[in-house]
């Protein structure tokens, strides 16, 4: 039997990730929206489509929780985007509290799934929707760390003009203005980036506006686009998330998850590898940092601790 995945929010990411997994036949997909005609007119859209690309994958729109019921994956997009001029902070108050109705519909209808979160400020979102779901933290991850290390990696492959499949990277840290690309887990052609830097063959001036750009790659986008945010790359890393738990791939990918004193930090989502299987995140893996990349995981932990104060001064029960 396929298996069924649920997507809440079916906005902009949300319609992309329907077509994705469709287009992949990973599973059967549920598209709920609290705007009904959204969630069922793209679903219906994308299901025309299957005649064309000759997938067998059904996708239903709806805005009744019980259609999720059973599913495999819950992937959530629901909430507000960016507008130009905004950072991913100042979303916090509006996406709180949608992200409680999800929690809530979510317990109540599908606790077994494994449950990916999109929405942003997505470390501290991530946190609200175990906190107000109390389902297990293994079962409960954000997705920020993929797309940033995808766009960190194109990037650099762009300006080392080589194939960004040669490139291997890591980008760790809360997803804002403080994530933390390593330049020592990034393995180009078999060689560190640090010794890419030692042996010239690009400067650090350059690494240095790379890792500008990409700590800043939401806003690119946000500011082109004038009306929304980023929605290609996101739902992509979505899909890879979901991926290697319907298969028990094992991937190692960079994800928000729950830190219980790894990298010594405790009680706090925050982005880290972690490997993904079919009992959700099976493992925490802990990267030997330099002295650098320690101090900029830790500013940015703290940034991600300091936003869950605020939310926690939004709702008090968090
Ligand atoms: P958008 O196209 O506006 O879709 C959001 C959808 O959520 C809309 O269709 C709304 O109707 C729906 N919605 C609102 N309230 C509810 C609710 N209570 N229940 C169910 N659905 C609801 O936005 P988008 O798809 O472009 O982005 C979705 C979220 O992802 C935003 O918060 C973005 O900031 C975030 N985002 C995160 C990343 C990360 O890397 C973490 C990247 C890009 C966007």
């Amino acid at each position: 039997m396929r298996k069924k995945i649920s997507l809440i929010g079916a906005g902009q990411i949300g319609g992309t990730l329907a077509h994705l997994i469709a287009l992949k036949e990973l599973a059967d997909v549920v598209l709920f929206d609290v705007a009904e005609g959204l969630a069922k007119g793209k679903a219906l859209d994308i299901a025309q489509s299957s005649g064309v690309s000759g997938f067998n994958s059904s996708i239903i729109g709806t805005n009744n929780y019980e259609d999720i019921k059973n599913s495999d994956v819950i992937i959530i997009t629901a909430g507000v985007p960016r507008k130009p001029g905004m950072n991913r902070d100042d979303l916090l108050e509006i996406n709180l509290k949608i992200i409680k109705q999800v929690a809530e519909g979510i317990k109540k209808n599908s606790p077994n799934s494994f449950i990916i979160c999109i929405t942003n400020p997505l470390d501290v979102i991530v946190m609200a929707l175990q906190k107000y779901s109390n389902l297990p933290t293994s079962m409960i991850v954000g997705m920020a760390g993929i797309l940033d290390t995808s766009r960190f990696k194109y990037f650099l492959s762009q300006e080392l003009k080589i194939s960004i499949n040669k490139i291997n990277s890591l980008v760790l840290g809360g997803h804002g203005d403080t994530m933390v690309p390593s330049l020592n887990h990034t393995i180009i052609d078999g060689k560190s980036l640090t010794q890419y830097v030692k042996d010239k063959k690009i400067s650090q001036e350059k690494l240095d506006s790379i890792i500008d750009r990409t700590r800043k790659g939401g806003a690119e986008i946000v500011k082109l686009l004038e009306k929304g945010s980023a929605f290609y790359a996101p739902a992509a890393s979505g899909v890879d998330m979901a991926e290697s738990y319907i298969k028990d791939l094992k991937k190692t990918l960079p994800c928000a998850a729950h830190l219980n004193g790894e990298y010594n930090v405790k009680g706090l989502y925050v982005g880290v590898p972690v490997v993904i299987g079919k009992n959700g995140v099976e493992k925490i893996l802990e990267l030997e940092l330099n002295d650098q990349e320690i101090d900029n995981f830790k500013k940015s932990v703290k940034a991600v601790d300091e936003l869950f104060n605020l939310a926690k001064k939004i709702d008090p029960k968090l």
